[in-house]
C-alpha cells in the first residue's frame, strides 16, 4: 500500500565533495532520510521503470535508512533495487554492480572515512548511470527541490529481510539481495596476476591488511587469505562495525595508528595497507616505510606495464589540484597526457569516459583506474602486490628507484579543523584577492612565480568549476590552499603543501616543508583569523 505523507523542507541537504554528509544527531530527525530521497528521484525527473544498486558501509543508521529507501522507491515505481546482502557494498563494488547491471542509479549510504556510531556522521553518496557521482549540476537541483518538498510517497510495509541472497518482491517492485564480493572478485580477477601474488604468499611473503571495522573486512579476507593464500591473521579489524569499534576508518599516519604501530615495529610483515570507511581509500606501507599518496599514484602509473589489464598501454593520468605534481612527471615520461582537476572523484568521470585517461588519483589517500568510476582502495593494495609479486622488491626499494628516476616531491596537507563558516569564507574570498598581487615577491628563496584561483574548464562537458587557490614558486614549490567539503563541523581550512627536490631523498617531510608551512600560514594570516597557531592534523 503506498502513502503519500505530508512533510517540511529541511534547508541543509546540499551535498559536498562527495555526496550529502551529515551528523547522525541531524539525520535522524523526522522525514530527513525521505525528504532527501524523495527530491533526489523528483529532480532526476522521477524513478519509474528504473534499476538502482544500493549498499553502504555498514556504518549506524545504515540499517534504518535502506528500509526507508527501499519503500520510497517501491512507492515510486522503481522496477528493482539490487542490494548489497545485509545492506553492505563498499563503494567501488557499487560502482562495479552499477555499471555490470546497466542500472540507473546507486546509492551508497557512507560517510566514506569520517567516524561513525551514534555521535558520528551519516552520509549518502549518488551515483548516475555512469557509474560515477552525479555532477554538481545534478546535486544543485537536487538541493532545489529539497527546499520546496511537500510530502513523499513510501510503501507502508514491513522491513525487507536483506540477508538471503536472491529475489523478492515489495508491492510491485523486484528486489534482488548479491553478495557484491563475488563480482568485485571477478573484476579483480580480470586486471591483476592472481598467480604470481599467489606464489608470492607461497615463498613466505607476509601481509597485514586493516580493514579499520568497515566494509572491506569481508572482501579483504576473501581476497588476500582465502583467494591469494596469504596467511590468516593476515586481514585485521574486518569485522564492519556500527560505529567502526570507535576507529576513526581515515587510512593515514594517523588513524591507522595500529597498522603503522605495527610496520614500525620490528616484527613489522613485508607489506602493510589499510582502507577507509567505504573502501575507496587506501594507505600503503613497507617495513618502516609509508608510500605518500601522491607518490602512491605516480608510482602505479609508472609501472603498469607490470599490470595485466593495463601492459598494452594506457591512455593519460589525471590528479586533483591540491595533489602533488610527482604524476605529472611520470606522463610525461611515458608522453601521455596530465590532466589537472578539482577535489572530488566525479571530476575524473568525463575524462575516463572519454578514455581521456585510465588511472587517476588524489593526495587523500584515493587512487584508481578506468575499471569503474570511484577511487578503489583494494584495487590499489592488488596494484602493489602485483608490483612486488613480479618485481620481487620490498615498497622502500619501489619507492627508492621511483626516486631516483624521477626525484621526490616532498608532500603534507595541514588541516586547520573546526573553523567559524564565516571566518574561514572570508578568509579565502580575500586570500583570492591577495595572493595575484604576490606574484614576484620573494619569502626566502621561495619566489612566487604565480598565484590565484583554481579554475577547471571540462574538457569533455565544457563546465567551469573554481576549486581552491594556488601559489606557484620558482623553485618548483606548491602551495594550494581550499576548504572540505566532506566535514560535519563548521569549517576545514586545508592547506596542501609540496617542494620538489632531485637528489634529496632522505629528509623529513615536516623538515622539507617548514619554512613553506610558515609562508603559507602567514600569506593566508590562518593565526590571525583563526586564532589556531597550529594545524590540528597534518598527513
Ligand atoms: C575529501 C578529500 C577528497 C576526497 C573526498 C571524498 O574531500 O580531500 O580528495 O575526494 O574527501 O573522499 P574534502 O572536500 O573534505 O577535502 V571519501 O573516501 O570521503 O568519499
Ligand atoms: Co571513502
Amino acid at each position: 500500500m503506498i502513502k503519500t505523507v505530508q512533510t517540511t523542507p529541511y534547508t541543509d541537504q546540499k551535498m559536498g565533495t562527495a555526496g550529502i554528509r551529515k551528523k547522525v544527531t541531524d539525520v535522524v530527525r523526522p522525514n530527513y532520510i525521505e525528504n532527501f530521497i524523495q527530491s533526489l528521484f523528483d529532480a532526476i525527473g522521477g524513478v519509474k521503470g528504473q534499476t538502482f544498486v544500493i549498499g553502504g558501509d555498514g556504518r549506524f543508521y545504515n540499517d534504518i535508512a535502506i528500509q526507508k529507501i527501499i519503500k520510497i522507491a517501491a512507492a515510486n515505481g522503481m522496477k528493482k533495487l539490487i542490494i548489497g546482502q545485509n545492506g553492505y557494498m563498499s563503494t567501488p563494488a557499487s560502482s562495479n554492480v552499477l555499471l555490470k547491471n546497466h542500472a540507473d542509479g546507486g546509492l551508497v549510504l557512507s560517510a566514506s572515512h569520517n567516524p561513525g556510531g551514534e555521535k558520528g556522521d551519516f552520509g549518502i553518496k549518488y551515483a548516475t548511470k555512469s557509474g560515477g557521482q552525479c555532477s554538481s549540476q545534478i546535486s544543485d537541483a537536487i538541493y532545489a527541490k529539497s527546499k520546496e518538498i511537500s510530502s513523499f510517497k513510501i510503501e507502508d510495509a514491513p522491513d525487507v529481510n536483506l540477508k538471503n541472497i536472491g529475489m523478492q518482491k515489495l508491492g510491485n517492485m523486484e528486489i534482488e539481495i548479491i553478495d557484491p564480493i563475488v563480482d568485485y572478485v571477478e573484476m579483480m580477477q580480470n586486471i591483476f596476476d592472481f598467480e604470481a601474488i599467489k606464489k608470492l604468499f607461497k615463498s613466505g611473503f607476509t601481509m597485514c591488511f586493516d580493514a579499520m571495522n568497515a566494509v572491506t573486512g569481508p572482501y579483504a579476507i576473501r581476497i588476500f587469505e582465502e583467494i591469494l593464500g596469504a596467511p590468516k591473521g593476515s586481514v585485521k579489524n574486518f569485522t564492519p562495525k556500527p560505529d567502526f569499534g570507535g576507529l576513526h576508518p581515515d587510512p593515514n599516519l594517523i588513524y591507522a595508528k595500529e597498522l603503522v604501530d605495527l610496520m614500525y615495529s620490528d616484527h613489522a610483515p613485508d607489506f602493510g595497507a589499510a582502507n577507509d570507511g567505504d573502501g575507496d581509500r587506501n594507505m600503503i606501507l613497507g617495513r618502516k616505510f609509508f608510500v605518500t599518496p601522491s607518490d602512491n599514484l605516480a608510482l602505479l602509473t609508472d609501472n603498469y606495464k607490470l599490470i595485466p589489464a593495463y601492459k598494452n598501454g594506457i591512455h593519460g593520468v589525471a590528479k586533483s589540484a591540491a595533489t602533488s605534481t610527482a604524476v605529472c612527471r611520470v606522463a610525461k615520461a611515458l608522453n601521455v597526457d596530465c590532466y589537472e582537476v578539482p577535489t572530488g572523484w566525479k571530476y575524473f568521470c568525463n575524462l575516463m569516459d572519454s578514455k581521456r585517461i585510465t588511472f587517476c588519483g588524489e593526495e587523500s589517500f584515493g587512487a584508481g583506474s578506468s575499471h569503474i568510476r570511484e577511487k578503489d582502495g583494494i584495487w590499489a593494495v592488488l596494484f602493489w602486490l602485483n608490483i612486488l609479486a613480479v618485481t620481487g622488491k620490498t615498497v622502500e626499494e619501489v619507492v627508492r628507484d621511483f626516486w631516483k628516476k624521477y626525484g621526490r616531491s616532498y608532500y603534507l596537507r595541514f588541516d586547520f579543523e573546526g573553523i567559524d563558516t564565516t571566518v574561514a569564507d572570508k578568509l579565502m574570498a580575500d586570500l583570492e584577492t591577495k595572493l595575484p598581487t604576490l606574484k614576484g615577491k620573494d619569502f626566502d628563496g621561495y619566489k612566487v612565480s604565480e598565484a590565484g584561483a583554481f579554475i577547471y574548464h571540462d574538457p569533455v562537458d565544457g563546465s567551469s568549476t573554481k576549486n581552491g587557490l594556488i601559489a606557484w614558486f620558482e623553485n618548483g614549490a606548491r602551495i594550494v590552499y581550499r576548504l572540505s567539503g566532506t566535514g560535519t563541523n563548521g569549517a576545514t581550512l586545508r592547506v596542501y603543501l609540496e617542494v620538489f627536490e632531485k637528489s634529496n631523498f632522505d629528509a623529513e617531510p615536516k623538515k622539507m616543508l617548514e619554512r613553506l608551512a610558515e609562508v603559507a600560514f602567514e600569506i593566508a594570516e590562518v593565526k590571525a583569523r583563526t586564532g589556531k597557531a597550529k594545524a590540528d592534523v597534518i598527513t
